[in-house]
């Protein structure tokens, strides 16, 4: 209790609490006390909860301002942050006495904080790992800030059609005031599109941007709360606005029609979250939030470091700026801007500055992901960042010609300039070149960077510049806040405080021997029943659907994507379904029930992925009809996925999926998140999965599928000597003729999909299917066995230490960023 005082902003007591909460009733929302909703109770918690943060985030930036440490910034155009208040009370040690304090008023804890609206500003796994970083970093005292942008509108709310298609709806997640942001209209800055950039005469390699459109960003602050510490670290995210009448001036006359053009206005820039992962289009209004954040985030970084008055050569000494993914590459280019045409440094100068200041972590080998942005959109919007990408270039060629002389195959594999119609920048190579290290998201992706997409840099720059820092995920949520149960019975049984296994997760270990024991088997057990239960009622109140809760709880919940899979999936479902159709009485009397969860959203301009959930809906309507089956097998899609419906799904999972082609998935985080519930892992040999099984040991995991090194072979062999699909696995050919012969549905609809195994095949399903349904039964049989199960699910939360988020934010700390834990009194 006494780690409690230590960190909770004004020191509450159930009394405060409530004198506070009643207070922001009456002046901050101006209602009365005896007429509050659930949301009104909501709105004053949070409000009260805010007063708590508040002091500790003023003492934080205080203490930073005084001991001027090295900062680092992770600049990320997503973070998908879901609820704030549980975690916050959390955080701060402050749940039992909001909880008591709300009753005491007539609500409760439970009511309220479904009330919250996810902040869902992120696609998926890229979004939530920059979440996990800033809860980690808090709690871990470093001195991290986040740098984002402030949409208007987050990822689309999904909802599924009678037919099984998914319509979008937008996601005004601001509609109800937030309380969790501090506007700050007094930090603004303005940020130029578009104009004229001239080079100056003088041989100083200096030039003068100027014209075009001006657009102001302002700062939304974001409080960032430390687990069991008074850090409060912040996120600080950008909103556009228009200069108004302002900015007419500096129009030229040619420009003022795009000025007053809708898609152009400034406001649009902060309008929406883009809801593609793994494609990039060349959309000029993406390039525009992509320059609009870096160039504020800068702006911001730079004002900070020269209040420090510092010369700026010792800029990399106090600032470090980590690049998720390529979407800020342009602050490269911003910063040689920055420091040659505004603070009159040389070209070296700037590049050595620059070099040493950022760090640039990849997240897909996906050729279709890569970033590459056109010659003439560039020019047209930002002309000064293509003249210093053309001198980068210019200067890196250079030195690749005097390494391997002659070498003009290499020389074009490297360049920063793709040729084609048009010419495109790969963000990738600018990336790399001007960061200090490079790094993937799990082992195996950071040698497929190496050996694939990056491997001239490799050869060219040395192998230490390119590392590996493996993924990782925050216990606070993904486990105590989502599984309150077993997080109590874990800290019953280590007999240690849960503040301490919670920052120092490798102390799951000591739950290793009390899988021999059958009490505490027992506990386990019963705790992931009553997961399971909340689930189905979960489903029911929201769908209106009976699930049954003594099946085993099968799920894949991610972004729906060919090379993840969930049509390997269905289809197994459905070989299960034709399975079970055809068996005796006796025979089901020895299957065990299952239940298969679906959920995740489809890129809206992504046919395939539309098709597929539209095939697990009507498959679903049949399984589920189906009075032979409806005892073995029940299917379930749950729609518009979200952070706040994973928090209950996971911990409901027996068995969860996460089976990718080898190779394409670079690391996966549901997959350690599962884990760390006592959820077995039913996968292919990819990304994380091959380290949570080193860690879990390979007899508590379910692996199938080819290795990547056959990937690339299989795929020549589809191209060039392809089989028959009816002889190279008739067991999946048969379930594809199902399908085609309307058995979920009449028409041709699914063609498309079916055909994309039908002909390449490109993501290996017919290579894998076999191999699947195997590992499938598996898992069956080895569910038969309930004590060797529960001993499996212990002993992988007991070894899943390894992939707690402050792991990896120190990793990052430690060997690229070299800033250290900054704590106060
Ligand atoms: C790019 C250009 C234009 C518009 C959008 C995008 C875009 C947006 C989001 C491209 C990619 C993303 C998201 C990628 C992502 O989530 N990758 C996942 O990152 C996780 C965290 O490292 C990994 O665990 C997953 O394996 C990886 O797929």
């Amino acid at each position: 209790e006494v780690w409690r005082a230590g960190i909770r902003g004004l020191d509450k007591t159930v009394d405060d609490i409530t004198k506070s909460v009643v207070n922001h009733v009456q002046t901050s929302l101006a209602r009365q006390a005896y007429n509050i909703d659930d949301l009104g109770a909501y709105q004053a918690a949070a409000l009260s909860v805010r007063d708590n943060l508040l002091v500790n985030w003023n003492e934080t930036q205080l203490n930073y301002t005084k001991k001027n440490p090295k900062r680092a910034y992770y600049l990320s155009l997503e973070f998908l942050m879901g609820r704030t208040l549980d975690n916050a009370l959390l955080n701060l040690g402050l749940k039992d006495e909001y909880k008591d304090g709300v009753q005491k008023l007539g609500f409760s804890i439970e009511d309220i904080l479904d009330k919250e609206r996810d902040a869902a500003l992120g696609n998926g796994g890229l979004g939530r790992l920059a979440a996990c970083y800033l809860d980690s970093g808090s709690s871990t005292e470093l001195p991290l800030w986040g740098y984002g942008l402030r949409y208007k509108y987050g990822i689309f709310q999904q909802l599924i059609s009678p037919e099984g298609n998914q319509l979008e709806a937008p996601d005004p997640w601001l509609d109800n005031q937030n309380p969790w942001e501090l506007p700050r209209l007094d930090v603004t800055y303005e940020i130029r599109f578009y104009g004229r950039s001239e080079r100056s005469h003088d041989g100083s390699g200096r030039a003068v941007w100027a014209g075009g459109q001006e657009v102001v960003a302002v700062a939304y602050d974001v409080m960032i709360p430390g687990y069991g510490t008074k850090t409060t670290n912040n996120l600080r995210l950008w909103e556009s606005r228009s200069k108004r009448g302002f900015d007419l001036n500096s129009f030229n006359a040619g420009n003022y029609e795009g000025a007053v053009e809708s898609s152009n206005s400034a406001d649009a820039i902060t309008s929406v979250l883009y809801p593609n992962d793994h494609t990039s289009f060349g959309k000029e209004l993406r390039l525009k939030q992509q320059y609009f954040w870096t160039a504020a985030s800068l702006a911001d970084i730079m004002r900070r470091f020269k209040n420090q008055n510092k010369p700026l050569a010792q800029f990399p000494d106090f600032v470090a700026i980590q690049l998720n993914d390529t979407h800020p590459t342009l602050a490269i280019p911003e910063l040689m801007r920055i420091l040659i045409d505004e603070e009159d440094l040389t070209w070296d100068q700037a590049w050595t500055i620059v070099t040493n200041t950022f760090f640039y972590t990849n997240h897909t080998v996906l050729p279709e992901a890569l970033e590459k942005w056109p010659v003439p959109l560039l020019e047209h919007v930002l002309p000064r960042h293509l003249q210093i990408i053309y001198d980068i270039n210019l200067f890196f060629l250079q030195a690749v010609e005097k390494k391997y002389p002659g070498d003009r195959e290499r020389l074009a594999r490297m360049s920063l300039i793709e040729e084609g119609q048009p010419k495109q920048v790969r963000m990738a190579h600018l990336a790399a070149i001007g960061s200090r290290k490079v790094n993937g998201v799990a082992e195996l992706h950071s040698d497929l960077v190496r050996t694939t997409i990056l491997k001239d840099f490799v050869e060219f720059e040395g192998l230490s510049k390119y590392s590996n820092v493996t993924n990782g995920i925050t216990p606070r949520r993904w486990l105590d806040q989502c599984n309150p149960e077993l997080s109590a019975l874990i800290t019953k049984t280590l007999a240690v405080d849960k503040n301490v296994w919670l920052k120092d997760l490798k102390l799951l270990k000591g739950l290793i021997p009390h899988a021999e024991d059958a009490d505490f088997r027992k506990a386990w057990a019963a705790i992931k029943q009553r997961n399971k239960e909340r689930l189905a009622a979960h489903v029911q109140s929201t769908l209106g659907l009976t699930v049954r809760t003594d099946a085993m709880f099968d799920v894949q919940i991610k972004r729906i994507h060919e090379y993840k899979r969930q049509t390997l999936n269905i289809l197994g479902v459905i070989h299960r379904y034709l399975t079970l159709k055809v068996m005796t009485p006796e025979e089901k009397a020895k299957v065990n029930p299952r239940v298969v969860f679906f959920a995740g959203k489809a890129a809206p301009a992504y046919y395939i992925a539309k098709l597929t959930i539209r095939l697990i809906v009507n498959v679903a309507k049949v399984i589920n009809g189906d009075p032979d089956t409806k005892d073995y097998l029940q299917l379930y899609f749950l729609p518009d996925y979200s952070v706040s419906l994973a928090e209950v799904l996971i911990p409901a999972s027996d068995i969860s999926q996460h089976i990718s082609t080898a190779g394409t998935e670079a690391s996966g985080t549901s997959n350690m998140k599962f884990c760390l519930n006592g959820g077995l892992l039913l996968g292919t040999v990819d990304g994380a999965n091959i380290e949570i099984a080193e860690e879990v040991g390979e007899s508590n995991v379910f692996f199938f599928g080819h290795l990547t090194p056959a990937v690339e072979d299989l795929r020549y062999q589809h191209l060039y000597h392809p089989v028959p699909i009816e002889e190279k696995c008739p067991a999946l050919a048969n379930v594809l003729n199902q399908i085609s012969s309307g058995l979920f549905g009449n028409d041709d609809i699914y063609e498309p999909l079916l055909n994309t195994i039908r002909q390449n095949d490109y993501y290996l399903l017919s290579d894998d299917f076999d191999s699947y349904i195997a590992a499938l039964a598996m898992v069956d049989e080895a569910y038969q066995d309930k004590e060797e199960w529960i001993k499996k699910s212990i002993n992988t939360t007991a070894n899943m230490g390894k992939f707690s988020s402050d792991r990896a934010i120190l990793e990052y700390a430690e060997s690229f960023w070299n800033i250290e834990p900054t704590p106060f009194k």
